[in-house]
């Protein structure tokens, strides 16, 4: 169980709002910073910055991390989520962190001091921080102009290339899900992988892949016959050389469903038997 020492602060947030996401158990002492409780000796002994937040993870050996910062990256590295484990998705996620880290943080915290509580109000101070604020929004804007996020949704976006015009984007209730296939002929004569696909959730909700454009979408998982002892994706091609390995089957799937286990992914080969996949979401 992590053990979370905060504060009803912007630096604790970050860790609260991490925990939730995560999924992970924890307990939560708040401690009172108008007392200094972040000043006592026990707590120094947890983060020698005397500040909010830290954590101890008691299922790890009692380990204590402070700095908002390292606790995001370690509750990701804990959970395998959030944090991608290739290094390109890796060093996207942590130049943003940085940047939040070193920009964002500070900037928005000497604005908010200059601003609001130094008894004396200095125009300089004041208008500098304030300027640099706003830069960083304006980044960010920059940035959120043509991403859904902030980091690593690069490959997301090439894997929808070529969807037809006519595909409804997904409602608010929706959302994306894409199934990567690998498939092998073990066999020596050439065969028909299945193009029956659907995934069946546990209230019986059917889901078929959307239909996309294999010219255009060098992912996009297409059912020609595979050569005896062959793979698809085929060697060499774009599918087979991106991260995940695989052909993509993409699906619109109703949010609620994607808690519904266990989400099966069923198929029809073209010799009619019927096979199942778990899917692990
Ligand atoms: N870089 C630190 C900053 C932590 C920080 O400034 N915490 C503030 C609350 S947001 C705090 O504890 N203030 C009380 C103090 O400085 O004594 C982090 O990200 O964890």
């Amino acid at each position: 169980m992590i053990e979370l020492f905060t504060a009803a602060t912007p630096n604790g947030w970050k860790v609260s709002v991490a925990l939730e996401e995560l999924g992970l158990p924890y307990t939560v002492r708040a401690l009172s910073l108008g007392k200094l409780e972040q000043k006592e000796d026990w707590f120094l002994s947890i983060n020698p910055n005397g500040r909010v937040p830290a954590i101890i993870d008691h299922d790890n050996g009692d380990f204590a991390v402070f700095e908002s910062g390292a606790i995001l990256i370690y509750l990701a590295e804990k959970t395998g989520k959030l944090l991608p484990a290739d290094a390109k998705g890796r060093s996207r996620v942590l130049q943003w962190l940085m940047f939040q880290m070193g920009g964002v943080g500070p900037m928005m915290g000497q604005a908010n001091v200059f601003f609001r509580y130094a008894p004396e109000k200095i125009p300089y101070a004041i208008e500098r921080y304030q300027r640099e604020s706003r830069r960083l929004f304006e980044v960010m804007e920059r940035q959120l102009k043509d991403h859904p996020y902030i980091a690593n949704d690069v490959e997301d976006r090439s894997y929808l290339i070529g969807l037809p015009a006519s595909t409804a984007q997904p409602t608010g209730d929706e959302t994306w899900f894409g199934v990567f296939m690998r498939v092998q002929n073990t066999t020596d004569e050439p065969q028909t992988p299945s193009n029956d696909f659907k995934i069946v959730d546990t209230q019986d909700n059917v889901y078929r892949p959307v239909p996309m454009d294999t010219k255009i979408n060098p992912f996009a998982y297409k059912a020609d016959p595979i050569a005896g002892g062959s793979l698809l994706p085929e060697p060499d091609s774009a599918a087979s050389e991106n991260t995940i390995q695989g052909s993509l089957l993409l699906f619109k799937v109703k949010t609620d469903s994607l808690q519904n286990r266990p989400l099966e992914l069923r198929f029809t080969g073209s010799d009619g038997t019927e096979g199942v996949v778990d899917l692990d979401v």
